[in-house]
């Protein structure tokens, strides 16, 4: 968290110095001088684009940058009473459901939701303890699906309820949960994966569907998600901060 926290903050620092650099161009008459100006502008440009337009894909992967080891972190193996149940009968009791503020909501079992558009890609996840780890991850793009549930005007946030209590000593606030807002989940690679490395989901990554949110860090990617409540406001939900970890002081954005 804190190695991550500290090279966004590099990287704003950076951007306010181009930015200062680009407001003494009128004074630099020598054209050595304005070419390394001009460089400069272009690097603030680029991280302005990298810090500010949350649109742009995030670095895919060849096959073989893969990792063999792909840890698993957090919940690996819920034991939810109605988790344990669905993961007997190999999830074909599984359904997720959209509900909140949409026109249709809807109850998806493993073959619909294989059924919407869906994409694959290889992605780096990187986790604030301080690893990272590449993967093929395929799944239903998240814009389709909310396409089909119709967005109510007042929808801002998607929240992603899951089947396991990470603390079980916070009772129902030892749930997690996540949140993203639209911009993510209309982007283009934002999926609910189903599959990993071309086979179905495994449990310790979040069986039988997760979220991918490649913008973002990794405590973002909801495993284990029963429930996706599209609302215009997350204060009442939890601790009211929009995610398990964020309720316990993680940021809310997580951008890399
Ligand atoms: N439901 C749920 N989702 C979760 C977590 C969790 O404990 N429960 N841990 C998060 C964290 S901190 C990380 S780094 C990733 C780990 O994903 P992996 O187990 O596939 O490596 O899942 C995230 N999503
Ligand atoms: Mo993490």
């Amino acid at each position: 968290m804190t190695a991550s926290r500290r090279s966004w903050l590099r990287g704003l620092s950076a951007a306010a110095a181009a930015v200062f650099v680009s407001a003494c161009d009128r004074i630099a008459g020598d054209p050595g001088v304005r070419t390394g100006l001009r460089s400069a502008e272009r690097l603030n440009l680029g991280l302005h684009r990298r810090l500010f337009d949350r649109r742009t894909l995030a670095r895919e992967y060849p096959e073989a940058a893969i990792s063999a080891d792909f840890r698993a972190n957090g919940s690996t193996n819920p034991s939810d009473l109605d988790y344990r149940a669905l993961a007997k009968g190999s999830f074909a009791a599984y359904r997720l459901v959209v509900d909140g503020l949409v026109d249709r909501p809807l109850s998806l079992d493993l073959a619909a939701l294989r059924a919407l558009p869906a994409r694959s890609q290889v992605t780096r996840h990187d986790c604030v303890e301080g690893w990272s780890a590449i993967a093929r991850w395929s799944g239903a793009r998240l814009g389709p699906l909310l396409a089909q549930a119709g967005l109510k005007p007042e929808a801002r946030y998607l929240v992603f309820h899951c089947f396991d209590t990470l603390d079980p000593e916070a009772g129902e606030q030892g749930r997690y949960y996540e949140s993203i807002d639209l911009v993510d989940a209309l982007h283009p690679q934002t999926l609910l994966a189903y599959e990993m490395n071309g086979a179905p989901l495994g449990i310790a990554h979040g069986a039988p569907v997760r979220l991918r949110v490649e913008r973002q860090l990794g405590y973002k990617h909801a495993k284990y998600v029963r429930r996706i409540e599209v609302v215009a406001d997350f204060s009442h939900i939890s601790g009211g901060r929009g995610g398990y970890w964020e309720d316990r002081g993680y940021e809310w954005y997580a951008g890399i």
